[in-house]
This record gives C-alpha cells, sequence and structure tokens, in this order.
C-alpha cells in the first residue's frame, strides 16, 4: 500500500472513532446588559479580540449586542435558560434569578484575593445552583458607586428627591429619604431630561458615555461600594466544553481580571473629566463622610441579609476589610 494512501486511512479512521480529538472549535454567543458604546463593552472588546486570536481552532466569542439585543434586566435570564451562552452583566440586573447576584457591590477585597481564600468558589456553587451559571471573571474592580443629582443638598438627606436607581442602591438611598425609581441605564437619559428623576446612582466612570453630564450638576462624594462588572456563562454551555476548551477559557478569565488595574486610572480621569465639564462635587465634613459610607454599607448588609442571611453572612466574613 503506498504510504500516502495508508496515511490518509489511518486519518480516515482516526476522525470516525474520535472526533472531539480533532480539532474542535466552538462558538460562544455573547450579550452585553451594557450598552455598546459604554466603557465596559470597549473594554471587553479588547479582551474578545485577544481571546479570538489565541483561541483559533478552540474557542471564539461571538459578541450579539447589548440591550437592544437582549434587554438590560433580562441578560441574565438568558442565560441560565441558554437563550445566550454568556453575558457581560452586573448582579442588580439579574436579581430576577437570584437576589444574592446584588451582594456582590459589597465586596471589599480584590477579586484575586476572593479567588485565593474561598469566596470565588462560594459564589460560583450558588450561581451553579440558583442560576445555572458559572460566575467566570470579575472584569470591573475599584470603581466605587456615587449619587449624582441636580439639586444641591448639604447633608444627606435625601427627603423629597426622586431618584433613579437600581438594586444597587435600594436600601441605601431609601434608608436617606429618597423616592426610589427603578430603571435601566437606557431610560436614564430622558427621564433626566423631563425632570422625571432629580438624580441617579451610577459609577464614579461612564457618564459621559450616555451623555448623562449634559444632566448632571452635582456629584456627591464620597462614592460607596464596587461596581461588580462581570462575564457569566449558562452552566450547559460551560459542561458542554472538552476539556482543552475549558482550560483555555479558565485561562482567558483570568487575563480578564488581569487587565483590570485599568479602573484605577479611568476612575481618576472621568473625576477629572466631570470637573471640567463643570459637575460640582458635594462634600461632607469628615464625621459626616464616615457616617455617609458606613450607612451604605449597613443599608446594603442588612438587604443582603435578608435575601439571604447564610450567604450574605459567608460573603461578608470572606471579603470585608
Ligand atoms: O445601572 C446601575 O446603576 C447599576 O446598577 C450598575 C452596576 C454596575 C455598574 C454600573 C451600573
Amino acid at each position: 500500500m503506498p504510504s500516502t494512501y495508508r496515511a490518509l486511512l489511518t486519518c480516515l479512521a482516526l476522525a470516525a472513532t474520535a472526533p472531539a480529538a480533532l480539532a474542535q472549535e466552538t462558538t460562544l454567543r455573547l450579550v452585553s446588559a451594557f450598552a455598546e458604546n459604554g466603557i465596559y463593552v470597549v473594554h471587553m472588546q479588547k479582551w474578545i479580540n485577544q481571546f479570538n486570536a489565541e483561541g483559533k481552532g478552540t474557542l471564539q466569542i461571538n459578541f450579539i449586542g447589548g440591550p437592544k439585543a437582549i434587554p438590560a434586566f433580562e441578560a441574565g435570564n438568558a442565560v441560565k435558560t441558554g437563550v445566550v451562552d454568556m453575558a457581560l452583566a452586573t448582579g442588580a440586573f439579574y436579581t430576577n434569578v437570584m437576589p444574592e447576584a446584588d451582594f456582590l457591590k459589597l465586596t471589599q477585597i480584590p477579586v484575586a484575593e476572593q479567588r485565593r481564600n474561598g469566596a470565588f468558589a462560594a459564589i460560583n456553587e450558588l450561581w451553579m445552583q440558583k442560576g445555572h451559571m458559572v460566575y467566570l471573571a470579575r472584569m470591573v474592580e475599584n470603581q466605587p458607586f456615587h449619587l449624582y443629582l441636580n439639586k444641591k443638598v448639604d447633608k444627606p438627606d435625601l427627603t423629597g428627591m426622586k431618584v433613579r436607581i437600581t438594586p444597587v442602591y435600594r436600601d441605601f438611598f431609601a434608608s436617606l429619604g429618597a423616592n426610589n425609581v427603578t430603571m435601566p441605564p437606557g431610560e436614564v437619559y430622558t427621564a433626566l431630561e423631563r425632570n422625571v428623576v432629580d438624580g441617579y446612582g451610577w459609577p464614579i466612570g461612564g457618564i459621559f458615555d450616555l451623555n448623562w453630564n449634559e444632566k448632571t450638576k452635582y456629584r456627591v462624594d464620597p462614592g460607596f461600594y464596587d461596581a461588580e462588572v462581570s462575564i457569566v456563562m449558562n452552566l450547559d454551555s460551560y459542561k458542554k466544553l472538552t476539556p482543552k476548551q475549558k482550560t483555555f477559557l479558565d485561562k482567558q478569565a483570568l487575563a480578564l481580571e488581569a487587565m483590570n488595574g485599568f479602573w484605577t486610572s479611568y476612575a481618576k480621569d472621568e473625576t477629572a473629566r466631570q470637573e471640567k465639564a463643570g459637575i460640582q462635587a458635594i462634600k461632607f465634613d469628615a464625621a459626616g463622610t464616615r457616617a455617609y459610607v458606613d450607612k451604605a454599607y449597613d443599608a446594603g448588609w442588612a438587604g443582603a441579609m435578608k435575601a439571604n442571611p447564610d450567604f450574605a453572612k459567608k460573603l461578608k466574613t470572606l471579603t470585608s476589610k
């Protein structure tokens, strides 16, 4: 038998008996709960480009789009049910899947440390059980939330004010006397324009992405909590991967978190940009500042303890400073 012919037969035999062992490329469909032109998607795109370059023949990500494809508050459910394989989302947007998702804003230690001390594993255990999803990587760190206002205050009292919220801010702003109005980011500009709300919660970075700077007069300092924006993945989609694909994905998840240093400088840049845009910082005295932040955490943890005391206690112990 000519050797080339024999080689071809061997090849065919291999292909018939062990198709999974041959080069297998899977494409994962990903949606974002945040706008496509915003910083989170811009940052994630850098990662996806790298992912797809290194993952040729193994694993690819197909970015489907932002909240126009799947509404912000539906992204978590889409991952849970397998409508998409992955999402870039924040826990506050999928409390309809599991209320614990919003607890992650309260963590005070880096995600790298959460991976070392068991917090990350505890999160994954619960996310798999209740959300049918894998918590793959925390993409944003060091982005405290702030209260932005169009009415001046000299103390932390929001009585009589309507404030746009998501679950992130609900308990805290309610404790300050606000009338909370829940809405996804995509509706905030119009709400500000029409004076439907007197202010809103958002992290230190990103208000220029949706032009909210045009409708914002004040930012209350200091910030509180830490914005949690992460990649989550449908559990079945994860289980279907080959060992090689899983190894690649896990490596890429760590590579994404290794890019998180970006957020510290971004927070500084955005603070300066707000000042230049004429947004005034409202600051309290030292005691007022401490009381404000303490109240934020007290209200946040109280809400968490009500929703799931066991997980809240565990998370608080493992991730508080
Ligand atoms: O929409 C929000 O204000 C919100 O909950 C959030 C969470 C994480 C990052 C940015 C915004």
